[in-house]
C-alpha cells in the first residue's frame, strides 16, 4: 500500500506544478484531466479550435478541443457512434466542459445552409435550458439541477444535421424550497431582475421584487458572480434563434409567475378545513394559469376520493392544503421544464432518425454531491454518478484488462475498485434500495418514511450490507436517516420526503384544472390519461432508474472519450490548491488504477488487417501485399521502427503499441512512405 500511496502524492504533485503553470489539463493516455481553474485562462479560442483540428491527440499540448478532435475524426473516418463522457462533482466544469466540445464540434460544420441553424440553435439551447435548470448552490454558482445527454447527429460529410436531448429527474424541490445560501432556478430572477417593467406588470409580478417566498428561502437573491438582467437578454435572443414563439414563451413566463404567486398564497384553518386567506392572491395565480378561480380553491383546499365506485369529497388541513399548493408549484415546473426540452428538440430539425448518419453523444450529468441534508434527489445525482463510474470502470479497467488475457499478451493484473455492488444496493429491481421505497409507496394504505427506513434497516442492516448502516447500527449517526458507502465518499441520507417524492403525484382534482386552462401551450402539459384512477405512473425511481439504465445502454455501444473533471477548491478560487480535495477526487476517480493500467498497457491497438491496410507502405516486404499471416506482416511493419521489444506485442487477432511516440514515429514513416510513392508514381507518369 505505501507503494499506492507515493503514486498518489507523486501524481497529485504533478498535477500541482501544471496547475501552478496555468495548464489545467492533462491526459492519462487518452483520458483528459480537465482541473477548473476558476478564472479565464484564454483557452477557448477559435484560433485554437483550428489549430487543433485534424492534429493526432498527442501532437499538442493536452486540451478539450484534442479530445473533441480525436472523436470527431474518428467518427467520421470509421463511421462509428462516439460519445463524451463528462464526470466529476459539483462545481468541477462539467457543463462548462461539454460546452466547449459542443463549440469545438459545430464548428466543423460549413457556415451553409442548413447547417448554420441547426449548429446556432443546438448552442442557443444552453443559455435555455440553463436559465430553467440550473441554480445557484453552496457548491457551484450554475449548478445543473438536471442530467443531459446531447446527441448530435452528422452526415457523411461530418456536417451536423440534427440534435436531440433527453434530460434526467430535475430537482423539482427547488421550486418551493432552497437551502442557506441556495437560489431558486435562475428564471425567477432573471424574470424579476428583467428591466422589463411591462413584461412584469403583465404577469401580475412586482419588478425587483425578490423576497418572494418561493425564491428567498436561501437568503440570497441578486449575487455578484450572476448577472440575472443580462442573462435574461441572452435567453430572450436565443428564444427568438430557436424559434421559440411569443405566445410560447409568454406561457414559460406565465407559468414562472404564477408559480411564484401561487407561494404567497396563505391557509387558515376554519373548522375541520383549510381556506384561502389571501384570494386575491390566488386571483393572480389563477390569471396567470388562465383556469377557473373557484376550480382552483376547490382543488387546493380539497380532494376527490374514490371509494367503493363512489366519488366523496374530502376537505384538506391547513398542512395538506400547504403541501398541495407546493405540489402543484412543483408539478407545473417540471412539466414546463420538459415540454421546453422537447420543443427544442423539436427546432433542431426534422425527425430524429437513427443509424442514417453517425452521432456523437455528450453527456454532462449533476456531479456527486455530499450536503448537510441529503434527500431522495441526492440518492438519484449520486446514483446516477455511480452507474457512470461504472460505465468507466469497466470500459477503460476492466475491458482492457480482459482484452490482454484474451489476446494472450503478459499482463500482470492491476486491482481496482468495482463498484458494481453500491450499485447493485440501489438499484437491484428486487431487493435494492429503489425497490424497498417502492414496496413502501405501492403498499396497501398510506405509509411514512419511517416504515421506508424499518425497510431498508431489515434488509441490510447489521452488517447484511457492508456499505449500508444506519442509526439501528450506530448510535452515532443521525436517527431517521441512512448512510451509504458510496465510490466517492459516505453520504448521509435523510429519510424525511422519501415516499412523498417518490410517489410523486398530483391530485387529478389540480390535473382537472389545468387541463382547462385556457393558455393552450400550458393545458398541453398535462394529460387526460392522469385522470383515469385505476392507473398509476411508474414511482419518481422507477422511471429515474430506467431512464439511466436506457442512457447506459446507449452509451455502451459507442466509443467512448473521458474527459474526469476536479475541483481544486471548495471556495470556487481561482490559484488555490486544496492537496487533500484533489488527492481525494484522484482517487475515487479511479486515475491511479487507469495511471497504473496505462503504465503497463498500451496506448495503441488495431486488429491486424486495419493496421495492415494503414501501415503497409511504410515496410519493402509488405508493400505492395504479403502473402504470409497478416500477423507477420503486422510484425515486420513494427519492426522498421527498430524500438524495443517491450513496445510492441503481436496478439491473437490485433497487434499492440505502447508509448504514442512509437506510434507517432509510425505515423512519420507512413507520411514519408506516402511521399516516396507519391513522387515515384509522378516520375513515372512523366516518363510516358
Ligand atoms: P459542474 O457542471 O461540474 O458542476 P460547471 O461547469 O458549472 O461545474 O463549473 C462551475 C464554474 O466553474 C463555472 O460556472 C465557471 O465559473 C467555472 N469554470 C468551470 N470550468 C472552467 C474553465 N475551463 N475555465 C474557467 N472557469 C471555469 V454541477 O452542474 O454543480 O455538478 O450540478
Ligand atoms: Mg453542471
Amino acid at each position: 500500500m505505501l507503494e499506492n500511496y507515493t503514486d498518489v502524492d507523486v501524481f497529485v504533485e504533478n498535477l500541482k506544478s501544471r496547475f501552478e503553470a496555468k495548464l489545467n489539463y492533462t491526459y492519462i493516455r487518452n483520458i483528459l484531466i480537465s482541473i477548473n481553474p476558476f478564472e479565464d485562462l484564454g483557452t477557448f479560442t477559435s484560433d485554437l479550435i483550428d489549430e487543433y483540428s485534424n492534429k493526432s491527440l498527442f501532437e499538442l499540448p493536452p486540451h478539450l478541443y484534442a479530445i473533441a478532435n480525436q472523436a470527431y475524426y474518428t467518427m467520421k473516418e470509421e463511421t462509428t457512434d462516439q460519445c463524451v463522457l463528462i464526470s466529476g462533482e459539483s462545481g468541477a466544469g462539467k457543463t462548462e466542459a461539454s460546452k466547449q466540445i459542443l463549440q469545438f464540434l459545430v464548428a466543423k460544420s460549413t457556415d451553409t445552409g442548413k447547417a448554420v441553424m441547426i449548429r446556432d440553435r443546438l448552442l442557443q439551447s444552453n443559455p435555455i435550458l440553463e436559465a430553467f435548470g440550473n441554480a445557484k448552490t453552496t457548491r457551484n454558482d450554475n449548478s445543473s439541477r438536471f442530467g443531459k445527454y446531447l446527441e448530435c447527429q452528422f452526415d457523411f460529410l461530418g456536417e451536423v444535421v440534427n440534435g436531440r436531448m433527453m434530460t434526467y429527474l430535475l430537482e423539482k424541490s427547488r421550486v418551493t424550497t432552497q437551502l442557506t445560501g441556495e437560489r431558486n432556478f435562475h428564471i425567477f430572477y432573471m424574470l424579476l431582475l428583467s428591466g422589463d417593467d411591462a413584461l412584469c406588470r403583465d404577469l401580475g409580478l412586482e419588478a425587483n421584487k425578490l423576497d418572494y417566498r418561493y425564491i428567498s428561502q436561501g437568503g440570497v437573491g441578486m449575487v455578484e458572480e450572476l448577472d440575472d438582467h443580462s442573462e435574461f437578454l441572452t435567453v430572450m435572443s436565443a428564444f427568438q434563434q430557436c424559434g421559440i414563439e411569443e405566445q410560447e414563451r409568454l406561457a414559460l413566463f406565465r407559468a414562472c409567475a404564477g408559480i411564484l404567486q401561487l407561494g404567497e398564497v396563505d391557509f387558515q384553518q376554519q373548522g375541520d378545513m383549510a381556506a384561502v386567506s389571501n384570494t386575491d392572491v390566488l386571483q393572480m395565480v389563477a390569471a396567470a394559469f388562465s383556469v377557473d378561480l373557484v376550480g382552483l380553491t376547490h382543488a387546493l383546499t380539497s380532494r376527490t376520493v374514490e371509494a367503493r365506485g363512489e366519488s366523496l369529497v374530502k376537505h384538506l388541513s391547513k398542512d395538506e392544503a400547504e403541501t398541495t399548493r407546493d405540489g402543484l408549484s412543483k408539478s407545473i415546473y417540471k412539466r414546463m421544464f420538459a415540454w421546453l426540452v422537447e420543443r427544442l428538440n423539436a427546432s433542431f430539425g426534422q425527425e430524429y432518425t437513427e443509424g442514417r448518419s453517425t452521432t456523437m453523444g455528450l453527456l454532462d450529468i449533476y456531479g456527486f454531491e455530499v450536503l448537510q441534508s441529503n434527500g431522495f434527489e441526492q440518492l438519484c445525482i449520486n446514483y446516477a454518478n455511480e452507474r457512470l463510474q461504472q460505465l468507466f470502470v469497466n470500459l477503460t479497467l476492466k475491458a482492457e484488462q480482459e482484452e490482454y488475457e484474451r489476446e494472450g499478451v503478459a499482463w500482470v493484473g492491476v486491482e481496482y475498485f468495482d463498484n458494481k455492488i453500491i450499485c447493485d444496493l440501489i438499484e437491484d429491481a428486487k431487493s435494492g434500495i429503489f425497490a424497498a421505497l417502492d414496496d413502501t409507496c405501492l403498499g396497501p394504505g398510506e405509509q411514512g418514511d419511517d416504515v421506508f427506513l424499518k425497510a431498508l434497516d431489515a434488509r441490510f442492516g447489521q452488517n447484511k450490507n457492508a456499505l449500508y448502516s444506519s442509526w439501528a447500527d450506530n448510535k452515532k449517526l443521525q436517527r431517521d436517516s441512512f448512510v451509504l458507502k458510496h465510490y466517492a465518499g459516505d453520504v448521509a441520507y435523510d429519510v424525511a420526503g422519501f415516499v412523498s417524492k417518490n410517489n410523486d403525484l398530483l391530485f387529478r382534482d389540480l390535473v382537472r384544472v389545468m387541463l382547462d386552462s385556457k393558455d393552450t401551450v400550458m393545458a398541453k402539459w398535462f394529460d387526460e390519461s392522469e385522470l383515469d384512477s385505476k392507473k398509476r405512473p411508474p414511482t419518481a425511481s422507477t422511471q429515474f432508474r430506467r431512464s439511466i439504465k436506457e442512457l447506459m445502454e446507449t452509451l455502451m455501444v459507442k466509443q467512448p472519450s473521458y474527459v474526469r473533471c476536479i475541483k481544486p477548491n471548495q471556495q470556487k478560487h481561482a490559484g488555490v490548491w486544496d492537496q487533500e480535495l484533489v488527492t481525494h477526487q484522484v482517487k475515487y476517480l479511479g486515475l491511479m488504477e487507469v495511471l497504473r493500467v496505462a503504465r503497463a498497457g498500451y496506448c495503441y491497438r488495431r486488429p491486424f488487417e486495419a493496421f495492415y491496410q494503414r501501415y503497409k507502405s511504410v515496410c519493402k516486404a509488405t508493400w505492395p501485399s504479403y502473402p504470409g499471416p497478416l500477423s507477420e506482416a503486422a510484425k515486420l511493419i513494427a519492426d522498421t521502427l527498430k524500438v524495443d521489444e517491450s513496445e510492441v506485442a503481436v496478439g491473437k487477432t490485433k497487434i499492440f503499441i505502447k508509448q504514442p511516440k512509437t506510434l507517432l514515429a509510425l505515423e512519420n514513416s507512413l507520411v514519408l512512405a506516402r511521399h516516396r510513392l507519391a513522387t515515384h508514381i509522378q516520375a513515372r507518369w512523366r516518363g510516358f
